[in-house]
């Protein structure tokens, strides 16, 4: 060989490792989750993401292989499915079409891309299970004890002692695969041979039972073991042994007492199959340490009772009962495919003070739903009581007034061994302070750990700016959503509610999903509201529908439309829409039918709940549980949804609908402005700032009066509000973008910085570590009163995300496929530092401006492209990287208008400056 072909050798071989070494493929989901187990659909859908350090990568064709197995699928023997090499930029929500898929099948899979700047290796392995498909899987049966036993008492305050099964079995050969599938009603806590079966608690995620039953299931592969083994469950009451018996003409749904089923299929080398499941040869026992557990009122542990080793093999079980076959539930069984609760952080008190002899007030620094474990050295029999509550009174006491019923309450009965640790397992508390009664001795910080229990949710939002107020503001709202998602996003933690109200999360699981993941929950609970819907077509207030409340209204019910487009937006799947369009079109013909007269909407049930008292002496000590009903309200949000339904019939299918849905919308519009608009006040009904926003903001302000109409809004705030915002749930939705998107983000900054009464900053510099129900929370009637609430974020969220940091999803390309990069420059703010984790990737945007330069950091995925709007009068003012742009072809210029430069530029990381 030459010098020459040496040389080119070295060229061709130096090219071939960059063109793999550009490009890499991870980030496998199968139905937007990684690793599930329990698909339920035939042709699940699959994506990953594609990783460069090169820019501008675009995917053009992939390759997905699936097979049975791990070492199948390492051989490249795709026994399930070979797509071939497919030319297409999708990288997201691919559907499988494979061999068709069986109950419990075992998918494994990887994929490979090409791209414009090479193509990728193999991706690493990643796998899906299939849930049971067909009712006769199930070969268990529902065990139980359908009675109270005499230390229950199942008056108002319902105490059922917790109800213990066991059963003991022998596996006689080598073990291939196990796997479990429990339903535990309410909750269960799953053993096998004394260890606890992994890290879930208050499984599973709570249901309308009636309609649908959430199982869970376990890979016990590496757990079980050849010869003896024993399972222990334990059954706690949750939602189905209702929190409250005998509400005499009362809305709470009751399902029945505790009850068990479960299955473990051990499937041998040999190919033979094995099941150990649920039927008259377990034991069970309501006899144990569990004496009471109610999720308002708290759990009472008797640690006398305690029955070491009865989840082990050996015990002696001869007292236990043998469990009686209880009818099964209504609702049909589904895999769970949302995360269950976990011990998700752990916070050391900060401080303990004796409030009056042997009373101590233990404070955790940070409101927050979960409960406290407890280190304690006493004698049999000491008792000890602690009371959770948010708040302290004036004289130090807790307060506990905005409870209202729910006692909160935890009781430990000591067994008197040396040091014992309790946490409680089937309840949670919403608070930071805990009073402590009944301690032996003197407790100390170092005796507790508050444990902090939600929905296993990863967090992929990162938000901080130069702005104290606003990080403190975010933190709180971090702490609030993260203490409201319990399997489904109820109202508060603490009170004798805890429900997933419709109203609280129409906008704010929008703005939720850029700090949390919580695509599954949400796919979850537009499937409870849907569950909530009657034959007639009317829907849930409350999903799933625990409360009966069929109120009727378009706010609240409306959220069943508003989450499907929330999923769709962020993550690009239209399934949600698809599966329920025709519920929300059933649901609209019945509103309309009974309610819509000449085009305006006449019914509402809860108006601008929680609207902010004019001063705090207005409000002072009054009940805010007030009802305004309003027909524009109503009428705003109807026009919303019929132009939502002209998108959802296009995406699902229904385009024959559109056109009447456009008709309609075009009736509303009129019948809105003649009804509602009053030229002398330039502003619509009683000229209130939620009227005229939801006026512009859903596009029902005809162009010409436009302006003046936001003129009328920005009047309100600064001379009627003095800087402040008057909305209560209903326009707290829409006012940070609706004033920023009409050129006053300099009025959205102040709203979201003030710090006197009504705002945020006024919660925070009143102790709040979350976010309070109600603007004047501190001093309105403490029976609604709740310090842990979401609902009033209205869209704050999306406002820091899109707007501050400017990290937004096109909507002419979903789920992050085009991004929009516009952040608001405000005077005030000096950075901004956000990241979003995007199905294509993360998205990282990070600004800091001085008055003559923006210096601007940002990440756009690979597979994606995005809108980049810099601030600069012209081309020539902005260099990438330190270097010029103007006439680099790379930077497609998109247009120049109002101090900005818009770019479209491809996936990658950028360092833009600009003179200002
Ligand atoms: C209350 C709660 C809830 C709200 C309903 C209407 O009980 O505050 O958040 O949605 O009322």
């Amino acid at each position: 060989m030459n010098d020459k072909q040496t040389l080119t050798l070295l060229l061709i071989l130096f090219l071939s490792a960059t063109t793999f070494g550009q490009v890499s493929v991870g980030g496998l989901t199968c139905e937007l989750l990684k690793d599930p187990a329990g698909i339920e659909i035939l042709q699940p859908r699959l994506g990953w993401k594609i990783e460069s350090d090169q820019r501008d990568i675009h995917q053009t064709a992939f390759q997905i292989l699936v097979a049975s197995t791990a070492e199948k699928l390492a051989a490249d023997d795709a026994d399930c499915w070979n797509s071939g090499k497919i030319d297409s930029d999708q990288s997201q929500l691919i559907s499988y079409s494979g061999k068709e898929l069986q109950s419990a099948d075992n998918c494994f899979w990887k994929v490979k891309v090409w791209t414009n700047k090479g193509e990728s290796e193999w991706s690493e392995p990643a796998q899906w299970s299939m849930g049971l498909l067909y009712f006769k899987d199930w070969r268990a049966r529902w065990i139980g004890f359908d009675k109270a036993f005499p230390w229950d008492d199942d008056s108002f305050h319902a105490r059922l002692s917790a109800r213990y099964f066991r059963k003991e079995f022998n596996l006689k050969k080598a073990i291939q695969e196990a796997k479990a599938y429990i339903i535990g009603l309410g909750l269960y806590e799953l053993s096998l041979n004394g260890e606890k079966v992994g890290e879930s608690v208050l499984a599973p995620s709570p249901t309308d039972y009636h309609e649908n039953i959430k199982y869970n299931i376990y890979d016990l592969t590496d757990e079980l073991k050849k010869g003896e083994n024993a399972l222990g469950v334990v059954v706690g009451n949750g939602r189905y042994y209702a929190t409250r018996q005998h509400y005499k003409g009362y809305k709470i749904k009751n399902f029945g007492f505790p009850k068990l089923l479960f299955q473990l299929v051990v499937k041998y080398t040999d190919g033979t199959t094995e099941y150990v499941i649920s039927n008259n040869s377990w034991k069970g026992t309501a006899d144990g340490p569990i004496r009471s557990n109610n999720e308002y009122d708290g759990e009472e542990y008797d640690a006398r009772k305690e029955m070491p080793g009865w989840d082990t093999v050996g015990f002696d079980d001869s007292n236990w009962l043998e469990p009686e076959y209880v009818e099964q539930p209504d609702g049909k069984y589904e895999a769970q495919l949302n995360t269950n609760m976990k011990v998700l952080k752990e916070i050391k008190p900060v401080s303990v003070r004796e409030q009056s002899p042997g009373k101590y007030i233990l404070d955790l620094g940070q409101n927050f739903a979960g409960w406290l474990h407890l280190n304690v050295n006493g004698n049999a029999g000491d008792t000890i009581t602690m009371r959770f509550g948010e708040i302290l009174q004036d004289d130090g006491e807790l307060f506990t007034t905005n409870l209202r019923d729910a006692q909160a309450t935890a009781q430990y009965i000591v067994r008197g061994a040396g040091v014992e640790s309790w946490e409680p397992k089937f309840v949670y508390y919403g608070f930071r302070y805990v009073e402590i009664t009944g301690w032996p001795g003197k407790p100390t910080v170092d005796d507790f750990i508050g444990k902090v229990v939600s929905d296993d949710m990863a967090v992929h939002g990162t938000f901080s700016t130069s702005n104290a107020m606003i990080n403190q503001i975010y933190h709180n709202a971090y702490w609030g959503i993260l203490s409201n998602y319990k399997g489904m996003p109820v109202d508060c933690p603490q009170r004798n509610e805890r429900q997933p109200w419709l109203g609280d999360r129409t906008v704010g699981c929008y703005g939720e999903n850029f700090i949390f993941d919580n695509a599954a929950l949400y796919r979850k609970w537009v499937d409870d509201i849907a569950y909530s819907q009657k034959p007639d077509g009317t829907v849930s207030d409350v999903a799933p529908a625990y409360w009966r409340y069929y109120s009727d209204n378009m706010s609240w019910c409306g959220t069943f439309l508003m989450v499907a487009d929330m999923l769709y937006q962020h993550t690009g799947d239209t399934e949600p829409i698809i599966k329920h369009y025709a519920g929300m079109k059933k649901w609209l013909s019945y509103m309309e039918a009974r309610y819509l007269e000449d085009g305006i909407m006449t019914k509402d049930s809860y108006g601008d709940w929680c609207e902010p008292p004019a001063t705090i002496e207005e409000g002072r000590g009054k009940s805010a549980d007030q009802k305004y009903p309003s027909a524009l309200i109503s009428t705003a949000y109807y026009y919303h949804y019929l132009e939502l339904m002209q998108r959802f019939a296009k995406l699902s299918g229904n385009e024959q609908d559109i056109a009447g849905y456009q008709e309609q919308a075009g009736k509303v519009k009129d019948a809105f402005q003649i009804t509602f608009y009053k030229a002398e006040q330039k502003g619509y009904g009683d000229n209130k700032l939620t009227e005229n926003i939801l006026a512009v903001a859903m596009g029902l302000v005809p162009d010409l009066k436009k302006e003046e109409v936001v003129g009328t809004i920005v009047k309100t705030i600064e001379e009627t509000n003095n800087g402040h915002l008057s909305t209560g749930v209903i326009g707290t939705q829409w006012i940070m973008r609706t004033l920023t998107e009409n050129g006053h983000a300099d009025w959205a900054w102040k709203l979201a910085t003030n710090t006197t009464y009504p705002s945020w900053g006024y919660m925070v510099e009143n102790g709040a570590t979350t976010i309070w129900e109600l603007w004047n929370g501190n001093t309105a009637a403490p029976k609604m009163n709740s310090y842990n609430h979401v609902m009033m974020l209205g869209d704050l969220l999306i406002w820091f995300y899109e707007d501050l940091a400017g990290i937004k999803s096109s909507d002419q390309a979903v789920g992050y496929k085009q991004i929009e990069m516009k952040p608001q420059l405000i005077e005030g703010l000096d950075s901004v530092n956000a990241s979003y984790k995007s199905p294509y990737g993360t998205i990282a945007s990070s600004w800091t401006k001085t008055k003559k330069k923006f210096e601007w950091s940002i990440s756009v995925p690979a597979n994606t492209s995005a809108l980049v709007s810099i601030p600069a009068s012209s081309l020539n003012d902005i260099k990438e990287s330190g270097k010029a742009i103007a006439g680099n072809a790379a930077f497609n210029v998109v247009k120049t208008e109002d101090g900005r430069v818009v770019l479209e530029v491809g996936s990658g990381s950028y360092h833009w400056t600009s003179k200002l």
